[in-house]
């Protein structure tokens, strides 16, 4: 019975030990879950082929090196001027998007009374004047980049990342802890939206779970 039980708890061991830490997870709802503001063929692509290809591209970066295989994704973006350009592109491609994908939901929740809301209301002077600064911000990201609510030192800002960075990572001029972001590659609304991104941001904000987005910020001052 020991010897069963022992090595049963050998067995356990091995398991946490080969448990990966990176995992592509499941999108958190089906691809037409946000529908009509962000189109099930655009979500597919963008999940299935361009979030995978980065994970996957991430995974052979990485390999061999076991800080990378065993460590967080903040962990690693804190350090993130230390690895080869292929692990802060991928790397930041599989986290952001996992990050954007559960700051969304269907119809979108609204922000609920409490910290979060005082703060916006206190700093952008209401919800609305908030929704307009941020629009702007990702109307006048060039190239490829997303924008982003972050929260420094107990105050708000918005800011613009390029290409697959984040305000997570030591090399962003602008750091803090994110609480929204949104993609404005071009692959997250060419094909519903062409041109028209201004349209793109208007309906990423009708799906934006607010609910999600508080609880973020409310882990975020612990
Ligand atoms: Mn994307």
């Amino acid at each position: 019975m020991k010897i069963t039980i022992i090595l049963l708890g050998i067995f356990l061991i091995g398991l946490s030990v080969n448990a990966q830490t990176h995992v592509f997870k499941p999108l958190p709802y089906a691809y037409d879950a946000l529908e009509p503001y962000i189109d099930a063929q655009t979500m597919e692509i963008h999940y299935s082929k361009h979030h995978q290809g980065y994970y996957n591209k991430f995974m052979a970066a990485i390999k061999g090196n076991d800080f990378l295989e065993t460590a967080s994704m903040p962990e690693i973006f804190t350090r993130i001027d230390e690895f080869p350009e292929a692990v802060r592109n991928n790397g930041g491609g599989y986290w952001n998007h996992e990050f954007f994908w559960e700051g969304m939901t269907s119809g979108g929740k609204p922000l609920p009374d409490g910290e979060l809301k005082n703060l916006i209301v206190k700093q952008y002077g209401s919800f609305e004047e908030f929704v307009s600064v941020f629009s702007k911000s990702a109307t006048s990201v060039f190239g490829s980049g997303w924008t982003w609510l972050i929260v420094n030192n107990g105050g708000l800002q918005i800011v613009n990342t390029v290409n697959q960075d984040n305000p997570l990572m030591n090399t962003a001029v602008q750091k803090g802890i994110p609480l929204l972001a949104l993609d404005v590659w071009e692959h997250a609304y060419y094909l519903k939206y062409q041109n028209k991104r201004g349209d793109y941001i208007a309906n990423f904000l009708k799906v934006v779970d607010w609910q999600k987005i508080d609880e973020r910020y409310r882990s975020a001052q612990k």
